[in-house]
C-alpha cells in the first residue's frame, strides 16, 4: 500500500475545512491545514471565484512546498447583480480589513433584498488543486447549488449563509440539513465530485 500523500487545505474557514475534510476522506490524502504551517491569509483581489481559488492554492503551495487545495465560494444573487459573490465573506464589512460575523453578513443580505421580489440565489464553489506553486496544469472544478434566500434565518447547522438558503427541491434551509446531506447536494460536494473525476482521469497525480 502506498503511503498517504500530504495535501494542504488552503483555507482558514472552519466551516469549509470540516466539509472539505469529510469530502476528501475517501481519497486517502493526509490532510494538513495551512494553519499548521502558519500560512497567512492569501490576498483575494480578483473579480472571479476561479482566479481567487487559484491565488489561494498557489500561495499555500508556495509557503509549504506541498500540493494545495483551495476553495473560493460564496452566494450569488442574480437580482443583486451577482452580489455578494466573491465578496461573500466580507459583505457587511464596514472597512477594508474588517471580517464581519456570519450573522452580520446574513443581516446585510436580508437588508439588500428587502425590496426585491426575486430572491433566487445560488451557492458557488470553485476548487483549485495545484501540485506545486508553479503547476502549469492546475485542476479546477466548479459546483453550483440553486435555491432561494429565505425571509429570516432558519436552523443552526452549517456556517455562513446556510440559515438563509433554501435549496431547490428541499423544504428546509441548508442549516437544517445534516452534514452528510449538505455535502451530498451542495456546491462544495458537486465541485469535489467533479474534482475527483479529474483526478481519476489525469496521469499526473499529486
Ligand atoms: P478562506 O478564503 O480562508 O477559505 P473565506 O471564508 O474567506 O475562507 P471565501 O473568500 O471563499 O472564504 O468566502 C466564502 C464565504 O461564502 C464564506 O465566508 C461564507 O460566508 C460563504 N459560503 C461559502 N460556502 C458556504 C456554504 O457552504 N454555506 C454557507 N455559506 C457559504
Amino acid at each position: 500500500m502506498s503511503p498517504a500523500r500530504d495535501l494542504v487545505l488552503a483555507s482558514g474557514n472552519a466551516g469549509k475545512l470540516r466539509e472539505l475534510e469529510a469530502l476528501l476522506a475517501p481519497l486517502g490524502y493526509r490532510m494538513r491545514s495551512q494553519v499548521e504551517f502558519a500560512v497567512s491569509e492569501a490576498a483575494e483581489p480578483h473579480e472571479t471565484f476561479v482566479e481567487n481559488a487559484l491565488a489561494k492554492a498557489r500561495w499555500a503551495a508556495q509557503h509549504t512546498g506541498l500540493p494545495a487545495l483551495a476553495d473560493d465560494s460564496g452566494i450569488v444573487v442574480p437580482s443583486l447583480g451577482g452580489a455578494p459573490g466573491v465578496r461573500s465573506a466580507r459583505y457587511a464589512a464596514a472597512s477594508r480589513n474588517a471580517r464581519p460575523s456570519d450573522a452580520e453578513n446574513n443581516a446585510m443580505l436580508l437588508e439588500s433584498l428587502a425590496c426585491q421580489a426575486d430572491r433566487r440565489a445560488m451557492f458557488v464553489c470553485v476548487l483549485a488543486l495545484v501540485r506545486s506553486a508553479g503547476d502549469p496544469l492546475p485542476l479546477i472544478a466548479q459546483g453550483v447549488w440553486a435555491g432561494q434566500v429565505l425571509a429570516a434565518p432558519q436552523g443552526t447547522g452549517g456556517f455562513g449563509y446556510d440559515p438563509l438558503f433554501q435549496p431547490d427541491g428541499v423544504s428546509c434551509s441548508a442549516a437544517e440539513l445534516s452534514a452528510q446531506d449538505k455535502n451530498r447536494m451542495s456546491h462544495r460536494g458537486l465541485a469535489m465530485q467533479a474534482l475527483r473525476e479529474q483526478l481519476a482521469a489525469t496521469p499526473w497525480t499529486l
